[in-house]
């Protein structure tokens, strides 16, 4: 790979958590979120890998995110509700905190839900499902984001890219895990796009003025689009309703509003559910896990791929060979590690 760094995966996150320390965060805040963005690096997903770093540092300098938070176990809330309150820090420490006590208790409940709160939120949600799938249980994740999307129908931002993920376990294989934003692509990519002066595909977006565009600058102004129309819209209504209002946090018009921009991390819930299939299932014929193996081999067997196959493709690639940077990242990480929050507008 010539012009290129090339890193272990222990390495990257070692730069990462470097980056974080010096720009103040403790080490429980630090540690989470280096993990979830080497996570997302190691596994391709640049639109929440070292990208977000950027961002991170500007949310940390404009006093947005609590640097020295340390995320609690709240009381219970009901038999089957767990909640962590993340204190203003970043969502990931909250996660980490919280899955174990999810999936301990969905083992006797059947399923449960884990409520995060006053989290603010950058990543990717399938680190949480897979989490769910290592204790061998199904699990869902969602939350909103900040309004940047329009309702199918409508043309002014409302609701958020809202992100929805499923994994279900699989007896010595990659789970099966989706993961997408609910608008037609992440805000990320569209930054990704507008970075690398690529024009967006036809109805991903429309300008401030309601018209549609394929210009990522116009976009970033006016509003994307939910993905498959009425479907998308409904979906990221739903989870407005229950990863917002019902678990008594912000919906993306709230977080937009206390954060004035979408270029910092919003504030918000996030909603966690796992289900015990083997609990769910007692009783009646077959195997859950086994009939799902079924499933599965039936759709590949058709030439269609399992969603996350690209992503755990990656992941092997980048543990047997490392992690490829080009100069223009490894003199970012640079920058950001020896100027910490100087090295970023805003504040
Ligand atoms: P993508 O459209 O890139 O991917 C969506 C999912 O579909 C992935 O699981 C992907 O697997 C799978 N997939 C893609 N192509 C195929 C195919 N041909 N056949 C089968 N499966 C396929 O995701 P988005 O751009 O919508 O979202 C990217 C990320 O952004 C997500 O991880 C999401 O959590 C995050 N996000 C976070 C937000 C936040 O507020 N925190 C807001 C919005 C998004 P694979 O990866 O293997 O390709
Ligand atoms: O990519 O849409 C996005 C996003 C919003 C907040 C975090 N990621």
């Amino acid at each position: 790979m010539s012009g290129r760094t090339v890193l272990t995966v222990p390495e990257l996150y070692g730069r990462i958590e470097a980056i974080l320390r010096r720009a103040g965060l403790n080490a429980v805040q630090a540690g989470g979120l280096a993990r979830v963005i080497t996570a997302a690096e190691r596994d391709a997903c640049t639109s929440h890998g070292i990208y977000r770093i950027e961002g991170i540092l500007r949310t940390i300098k404009a006093g947005k995110v609590r640097p020295d938070a340390v995320p609690e176990l709240a009381p219970q809330r009901a038999s089957a509700v767990l909640a962590v309150d993340a204190k203003g820090g970043f969502v990931n420490p909250a996660v980490e905190l919280g899955v174990p006590a999810l999936v301990d208790r969905a083992r006797s409940t059947g399923i449960a839900a884990l409520v995060i709160n006053d989290a603010a939120h950058f990543s990717a949600l399938w680190a949480e499902v897979e989490a769910v799938t290592e204790a061998g249980m199904a699990g869902l994740a969602m939350c909103p984001s900040y309004a940047a999307v329009a309702p199918a129908g409508g043309s002014a931002a409302l609701l958020g890219t809202n992100p929805f993920a499923f994994g279900w376990p699989r007896d010595g294989r990659e789970p099966y895990v989706f993961d997408f934003a609910t608008s037609v692509a992440a805000r990320g990519e569209i930054e990704l796009r507008r970075q690398a002066g690529r024009p967006l595909p036809d109805g991903w977006a429309v300008d401030a003025a309601g018209r549609p565009t394929t210009d990522p600058e116009a976009a970033l102004a006016g509003a994307m689009l939910p993905f498959g129309g009425h479907k998308g819209s409904a979906l990221a209504t739903m989870i407005e309703l229950v990863a917002g209002i019902m678990v008594g946090d912000r919906t993306s018009v709230e977080a937009l509003d206390a954060i004035g921009t979408t270029t910092l991390c919003p504030t918000h819930g996030e909603l966690i559910v796992a289900f015990a299939p083997q609990v769910i299932a007692a009783g009646r014929p077959g195997n859950p896990f086994d009939r799902a193996e079924t499933l599965f081999d039936a759709i590949v067997g058709q030439g269609a791929r399992l969603p996350s196959q690209r992503r755990f493709s990656a992941r092997a690639r980048s543990e047997s060979e490392g992690i490829g940077l080009s100069e223009a990242q490894v003199r970012q990480l640079d920058r950001f590690l020896e100027h910490g929050l100087d090295s970023v507008a805003g504040g």
